[in-house]
């Protein structure tokens, strides 16, 4: 976004990137106060929680991942939903 910064959730050892249509509404939702949203991603809906800073499956609740929003350039990023980057 204009000031830099980008979401993440977490993976093994490193963040992922969100997806660039998640990322939009993750960060229209956040800048609204949103306390949480629903999203759609790769066919299951996710519960993103802005108070706990946590994404989860809705229909499995306690998985859950943490989740940022962070500076892109200093991110420790794996990649982009699931594709890697060098
Ligand atoms: N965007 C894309 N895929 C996701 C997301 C998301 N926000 N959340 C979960 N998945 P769970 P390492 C991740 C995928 O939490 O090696 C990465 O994107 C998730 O993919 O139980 O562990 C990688 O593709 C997982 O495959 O709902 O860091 C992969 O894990 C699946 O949904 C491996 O990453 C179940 O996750």
């Amino acid at each position: 976004f204009e000031d830099g910064y980008q979401w993440f959730y977490e993976g093994v050892n490193g963040w992922w990137q969100y997806d660039p249509r998640t990322s939009i509404e993750l960060e229209q939702s956040y800048k609204n106060d949103q306390p949480w949203i629903e999203v759609l991603i790769a066919g299951f809906l996710y519960v993103i929680d802005f108070k706990n800073m946590v994404q989860m499956r809705r229909a499995n609740p306690t998985r859950r991942r943490r989740i940022k929003r962070d500076i892109v350039t200093i991110a420790d990023k794996k990649g982009i939903a699931g594709i890697r980057v060098a």
